[in-house]
């Protein structure tokens, strides 16, 4: 009998001949999780299904931008009209103001945009930016946050004492790194004593909001109100990197949910409906200092790009509409109950740690609490390993990889969310077995 994935087996053989590791962007290689990733043929819904025929309930959702499921009508509809329009011209249009404008209107700090096709260049040109407008030259960083593969962002602590960074990838050159500072994240004390140390040189201090790369971990109570009052006490930039939370944990992103306000944001992923896409935002006041306006250079092909253009503001248009983030928590709450109690069926439930932000959460194969690098690194990787594909097998397409997180679409349904949680039972048997 041929393996259920000897079509995605045989298709991820060829890929390496042509792609390195067989993909595009490293995690999809399943590296961390082991195993064959399946190859996609089609997705609607909170469905995907691979060239074997196989049909998955879908938490990966691109890593994010799958906010209302796939190939949901209005955004198919809104890229075929824009895509018979042509699909990029190097010229203004009225569609990217359209975008801009519901960005603007949406999220709290935002009066101006700059969009970009990524969101390493999102958060490359809002450190620029940042720097541009301090005349300073550091960075602080928290360890276990991911802000794209730029080069200054490519680092891992050094010596403890120093918490300057150094290169995590062979290519960037150490002085590249030289100028980011790393600290634990919610650790206010930490990012105050990097400040105090480099008094004076600070040019931002670059958070995601809520932490989505080292799994799904929240900002501590009042975590982010420190980070504000401590840029505004040393006369440095807060740049919220949103790439992943903007228009995802609501309309307003985090600094809408937890209510305090950075100086730039960066943006991805949902606002681009799964086109390449990126944005950096903020107050005129600093946005003006880019060009053409101002002298902090950046410029991009595609960036605005149509198609992507229209997709966005379709989905940003649903989104407006009444009850959507309710929904979706509602749904994601009732999913990670149900978890919860597979987790205790197991005899997980003190052995597991599951996060929740709105519609992102993770299950950590580590009692807890997860709130840091350090926290979440001490997961059994092995043991998610098995969780992943026991899961894969019954149907369920996690992220592959403990360290991502899973998103919940507005097209999971009851029965998604059931038929999950049927799932889990039996896959947290065979984790179980691989935790002491
Ligand atoms: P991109 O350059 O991949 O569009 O965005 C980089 C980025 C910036 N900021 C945050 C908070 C991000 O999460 C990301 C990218 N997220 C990863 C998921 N862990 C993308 C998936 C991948 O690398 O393939």
């Amino acid at each position: 009998m041929t393996a259920r994935n000897a079509k995605s087996q045989a298709a991820f053989e060829r890929a390496g001949k042509v792609l390195v590791g067989g993909v595009n962007s490293p995690v999809r290689s399943f590296a961390a999780v082991g195993g064959t990733p399946p190859f996609i043929a089609k997705a609607a819904g909170a469905h995907v299904t691979d060239i074997d025929g196989n049909t998955y309930i879908d938490y990966v959702a691109s890593y994010g931008p799958a906010i209302l499921g796939h190939a949901p009508e209005q955004v198919v509809t809104a890229i075929t009209k824009a895509a018979s329009r042509g699909t990029s011209f190097g010229a203004p249009t009225e569609v990217e103001v359209r975008l801009a404008e519901a960005i603007a209107a949406a999220v709290p700090s935002v009066e101006k945009v700059r969009f970009v096709s990524s969101g390493t260049e999102a958060v490359m040109t809002a450190v620029r930016l940042a720097r541009g407008a301090t005349g300073r030259d550091k960075v602080i960083k928290c360890i276990g946050c991911y802000h794209g593969h730029s080069d200054a962002m490519l680092v891992s602590a050094g010596s403890g004492a120093t918490t300057l960074g150094v290169p995590s990838s062979p290519g960037v050159p150490a002085g590249t790194t030289a100028d980011t500072v790393l600290v634990p994240y919610n650790d206010p004390a930490a990012a105050k004593a990097a400040m105090d140390r480099h008094a004076g040189a600070v040019a931002a201090m670059l958070v995601e909001p809520v932490a989505g790369n080292m799994g799904l971990v929240p900002p501590a109570e009042g975590y982010l109100a420190a980070l504000r009052e401590l840029c505004d006490r040393h006369g440095a930039l807060l740049i919220f990197d949103e790439v992943i939370t903007g228009f995802r944990v609501g309309l307003g992103g985090a600094q809408g949910l937890y209510n305090v306000r950075p100086d730039l944001t960066t943006l991805g992923k949902v606002i681009g409906g799964g086109m390449p896409i990126g944005a950096v935002g903020g107050p005129a006041e600093i946005m003006k200092l880019l060009a053409p306006e101002g002298p902090v250079y950046q410029a991009g092909t595609l960036s605005g790009n149509p198609v992507a253009m229209a997709a966005g503001a379709a989905v940003l248009e649903v989104l407006a509409g009444e009850g959507v983030y309710e929904g979706l928590a509602a749904r994601s709450a009732e999913l990670c109950e149900g978890l919860q109690r597979a987790a205790a069926g197991a005899g997980l439930a003190e052995k597991v740690c599951l996060n929740r932000v709105g519609s992102m959460f993770c299950l950590f194969f580590t009692p807890g609490p997860v709130k840091d690098y350090a926290s979440a690194t001490a997961s059994n990787t092995k043991a998610y390993a098995a969780w992943f594909h026991a899961m894969l097998d019954a149907g369920v397409y996690l992220p592959p990889g403990q360290f991502e997180t899973c998103f919940l679409s507005a097209a999971h349904a009851a029965p998604d969310i059931q038929a999950t949680i049927q799932a889990a039972g039996g896959a947290l048997k065979a984790a179980a077995n691989l935790m002491a």
